[in-house]
C-alpha cells in the first residue's frame, strides 16, 4: 500500500452546503470526501481528509504530511490570501501539492487574487466546484505514479 493522499481544508469549509450555495455549491464537505474516496477505490492509495478553522493546526498537518503522505491537496480557504505560515510549511513539504478552490478567486474580489499557497504548489484547480477535488485527485495520481 502506498502512502495516503492528504486533503486538507481550511476555515469555514465545514459550512459547505449549508450557506452560500450560489458560490460554493450544494455539496457538503462530507459529500466531497465521499467523492474522493470513491475515486480512489481500486487504487493503491488511501485518503486522509481533514478540515480545520485553525491556521496552526493546518501547519501541523502539513508537517505531518512530510513523512506520512505521498501528496497533498489543499483548499486553504481564506488562509490562501493571508498565510505566510502555510506558505512556509508547504515549501518545506517535499511531496506534490495541488491547491484546490471551489470558486474561481480571480473572478471575485481583488483581495482573493493573490495566493501565498500558489507559490508553493505544483498546480492550481479552481472554479469547478466540488468536481475540482476529483480533478485534483486525478492530477495527484498522474504525478505520483
Ligand atoms: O473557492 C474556494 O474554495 C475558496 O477557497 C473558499 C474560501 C474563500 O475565502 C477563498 O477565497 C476561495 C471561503 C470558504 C468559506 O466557505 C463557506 C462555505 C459555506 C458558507 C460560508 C463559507
Amino acid at each position: 500500500m502506498s502512502k495516503p493522499i492528504y486533503v486538507l481544508n481550511g476555515p469555514n469549509l465545514n459550512l459547505l452546503g449549508v450557506r452560500e450555495p450560489e458560490i460554493y455549491g450544494h455539496d457538503t464537505l462530507s459529500d466531497i470526501e465521499t467523492r474522493c474516496r470513491t475515486l480512489l477505490e481500486g487504487t493503491d492509495h488511501g485518503l486522509v481528509f481533514r478540515q480545520s478553522n485553525h491556521e496552526g493546526e493546518l501547519v501541523d498537518w502539513i508537517q505531518e504530511a512530510r513523512t506520512e503522505a505521498c501528496a497533498l491537496i489543499i483548499n486553504p480557504a481564506a488562509y490562501t490570501h493571508t498565510s505566510v505560515a502555510l506558505h512556509d510549511a508547504l515549501k518545506a513539504l517535499g511531496v506534490p501539492i495541488i491547491e484546490c478552490h471551489l470558486s474561481n478567486p480571480h473572478a471575485r474580489e481583488s483581495f482573493r487574487h493573490h495566493s501565498y499557497v500558489s507559490l508553493a504548489a505544483n498546480g492550481v484547480i479552481a472554479g469547478f466546484g466540488a468536481i475540482g477535488y476529483e480533478l485534483a485527485i486525478r492530477a495527484v495520481l498522474s504525478l505520483v505514479k
